[in-house]
């Protein structure tokens, strides 16, 4: 179901007319009101009125999440600070957190945009919509809640973690459609399977994960074991949160990004050249609509690539492939490029291993060494010395061939990896420490 379908399937010479004229718009408010934007573009030497064509847009200097911190904490607000009515924030696990602040109308905006997230991953007005993301300065958990309630779900905020009650209710308050991380899913399911419930026991039909990346098999092993279907979203708290793009329930081939709010661009990474269409590289958003915190080109750090194709829900935005990692994710691992993602579709691919990995990196000497951690199946773990020797040579095997160099796997003990309500941590980098 498209939820705005007078902007969700605009012809594209109608949206393009439309980003054009929210674009100049958008320069000219925050060449008058914010600094940082005004110093930016004078450096470079382009006025608002240099902006005519959608081309024109890479003309401006990018956005990074340094300046956000070096603006900490309202910095770059394009409104006097009694307008803003919500502030989020980012965990800050790197330095200082970046802090997002909405108006009212920006808080409008968002709920529709979760709404249509929310409608293009099958949820109606008659679902019983369990929210399982953190509510408080995390975006999801508030985001996605308002979008369910505009929708008119039947909305359980039950937030994240506590994970036996998140079963109770889903079993007792009749849950229809699940919000959580993909990672939190199969943690459900596992622990669905642990208290002897199955899905038939419960009334779910559909589930709604993002947040972080995940790979299509693990999609299909989350729709087995909790018998529903699920779609993929995105959003950073940065942009707006949830709600810059989602996947369609017809389709589940790529997330349509509401281009009516966002333009995407994908660069180089190193260079910050613009990549031709349907290039992989790093996805760049300036916010249309905005008005608390515009940002202008900001380097999302994601990995994607942009491309159109007739999509059976009737949208006619362009589509995002799952986002295969982050450019600050990215393991250099004897001089190769590694992404949790790479192990996670190798992993999926071996029989009796659970999708609950960690890659850990250490220095031996001058020589980096990877180990994969991988938890093992229940039966695998009390089988013959012998069996699970073979499994670690498949998956060792696997998963030095996709990636090209030589890893370590170690079985690990089934559910001894941390399992967290939120973003699952894949990476220990434990040269960093020395
Ligand atoms: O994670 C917003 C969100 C909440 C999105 C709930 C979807 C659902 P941040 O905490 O700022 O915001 O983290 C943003 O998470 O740059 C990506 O690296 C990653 N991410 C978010 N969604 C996906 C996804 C929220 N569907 C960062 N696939 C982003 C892959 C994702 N990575």
């Amino acid at each position: 179901m498209l939820w705005e379908p007078e902007w969700e399937a605009l012809p594209r010479d109608e949206l393009e007319t439309l980003q054009l004229f929210r674009l100049k718009r958008l320069v000219r408010r925050v060449y008058e009101r914010v600094p940082f934007y005004r110093e930016g573009m004078d450096r470079v030497g382009v006025k608002p009125e240099d902006v005519r064509t959608l081309e024109d847009l890479a003309r401006l200097p990018f956005t990074t999440k340094e300046d956000l911190r070096e603006n900490y904490p309202y910095g770059l607000f394009a409104v006097p600070l009694p307008e803003v009515v919500r502030i989020h924030s980012s965990s800050g696990t790197t330095g200082k957190p970046t802090v997002v602040g909405y108006t009212k109308g920006d808080l409008e905006t968002w709920a529709n945009l979760t709404a249509r997230v929310l409608a293009a991953g099958g949820v109606k007005r008659e679902d019983v919509v369990q929210i399982a993301f953190g509510y408080g300065l995390f975006t999801g958990g508030f985001g996605l809640h308002y979008g369910a309630e505009k929708l008119g779900a039947t909305v359980i905020p039950i937030s994240s973690g506590n994970t036996r009650r998140q079963i109770m209710i889903m079993k007792d308050y009749g849950t229809t459609a699940l919000i959580c991380t993909p990672s939190y899913a199969l943690y459900l399911a596992e622990t669905m399977e642990e208290v002897g419930i199955s899905p038939r026991d419960v009334r779910l039909r559909v589930g709604l994960f993002g947040a972080e990346p995940w790979s299509d098999q693990m999609r299909r092993e989350i729709e087995e074991r909790l018998g529903i279907d699920a779609t993929d979203n995105y959003g950073l708290s940065e942009i707006i949160g949830p709600g810059v793009s989602g996947e369609c329930i017809e389709a589940k081939s790529g997330l349509h990004i509401f281009e009516d709010h966002f333009i995407p661009e994908i660069v180089d990474p190193a260079t910050g050249e613009v990549l031709p269409h349907g290039e992989k590289g790093e996805l760049v958003i300036t916010t249309l609509t905005k008005e608390a915190l515009p940002l202008i080109r900001y380097r999302t750090r994601d990995i994607t690539h942009l491309y159109h194709e007739e999509c059976p829900c009737g949208r006619t935005l362009v589509k995002m492939a799952k986002p295969s990692g982050r450019t600050d994710d990215m393991l250099i691992v004897r001089g190769v490029n590694v992404f949790p993602s790479q192990v996670e579709e190798a992993l999926l691919e071996v029989e009796g291993v659970s999708p609950h990995f960690q890659l850990v990196v250490d220095r031996r000497g001058y020589l980096d060494e990877l180990e994969v951690w991988v938890e093992a199946s229940e039966s695998l773990f009390f089988d013959s010395m012998r069996k699970q020797k073979e499994l670690v040579d498949r998956i060792t095997e696997k998963i030095s061939s996709v990636l090209g160099i030589g890893v370590k796997v170690r079985l690990v003990e089934p559910r001894t990896l941390e399992r967290t309500a939120g973003k699952a941590k894949r990476v220990v980098d434990r040269r960093e420490l020395r």
